[in-house]
């Protein structure tokens, strides 16, 4: 890390994720925007005691049956995810498989590419770019523009750091949504189909690490856990702990 802060500093992890949010403004990949959202995460997940709970375990565990069981799967990236795990975005695209699409709020043709640039040098398969000629129905911004053969024709997205709008259009549309939140009171958390609570920096590997197990699992298997899957508890349970201040 540039500020030579010592692997054994208590606040270690939390300081080498904001390098990599910084390096993303840096490298023209996350918005300045960003650096706001990730403060906010930061306090959030300061409150859930920076490790996955027990909500974010059992949505992650839904999530990744989801994603296993759909018909055309596809992960949309942001600026922040882009900066924070750019290779274990690639290697779920793999392990699906499913493509990856950027698709960002703040627009910026520039950023586009740089964010596919990057996931490309990390090793995703297949960086789908946003067109004018698929829109989503629902919303006006930025958000709306998307690949035909993406986004618009998923049946379910993978959407981590989500905007709320962009959450309620592609549900609107029929379209089932994993999200990763760190704030269990967002208009996303509440709109997607499944929220993991959780630092994307640690949901992602655990995504990884889920399917992988998932995939050796029966199709009933992981269609019970979406069945026993219970949203509204799984986000009561996440401000709970936020507000316990334990
Ligand atoms: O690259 P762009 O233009 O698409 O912009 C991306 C951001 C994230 C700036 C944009 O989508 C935005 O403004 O998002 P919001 O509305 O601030 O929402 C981001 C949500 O992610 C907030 O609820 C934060 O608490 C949460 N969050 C921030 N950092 C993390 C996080 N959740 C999980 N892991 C994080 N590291």
């Amino acid at each position: 890390m540039s500020a030579e802060v010592p692997h054994s500093h208590p606040r270690y992890a939390s300081l080498r994720l904001r390098e990599a949010i910084v390096a993303g403004v840096e490298k023209g990949i996350t918005s300045v925007h960003g650096l706001i959202a990730h403060g906010r995460g930061e306090a959030l997940d300061y409150l859930i005691g920076e490790a996955t709970q027990p909500f974010a375990l059992e949505a992650a565990r839904a999530g990744a049956a989801l994603l296993l069981g759909a018909r055309h799967p596809v992960i949309s990236v942001n600026g922040n995810a882009a900066a924070l795990v750019p290779a274990e975005l690639a290697a779920l695209g793999r392990l699906l498989p499913a493509p990856l699409e950027v698709n960002i709020f703040h627009t910026s043709a520039a950023r586009e590419q740089a964010i596919r640039a990057e996931l490309l040098a990390h090793g995703a398969p297949e960086v789908l770019m946003p067109t004018r000629e698929a829109q989503l129905s629902y919303i006006e911004s930025n958000r709306r523009f998307v690949h035909p053969e993406g986004i618009l024709r998923a049946d379910v997205v993978f959407v981590p750091l989500e905007d709320g709008d962009r959450c309620q259009a592609l549900r609107r549309m029929g379209k089932e949504v994993v999200t990763v939140d760190l704030n269990p009171l967002s208009r996303t958390a509440h709109t997607a189909s499944v929220t993991i609570v959780d630092n994307i920096a640690r949901a992602l590997p655990l995504m990884l690490e889920l399917v992988a197990q998932l995939q050796q699992e029966s199709a009933a298997a992981r269609d019970a856990l979406i069945t026993a899957y219970d949203h509204h508890r799984v986000l009561r349970a996440a401000e709970a702990r936020i507000r316990s201040g334990a």
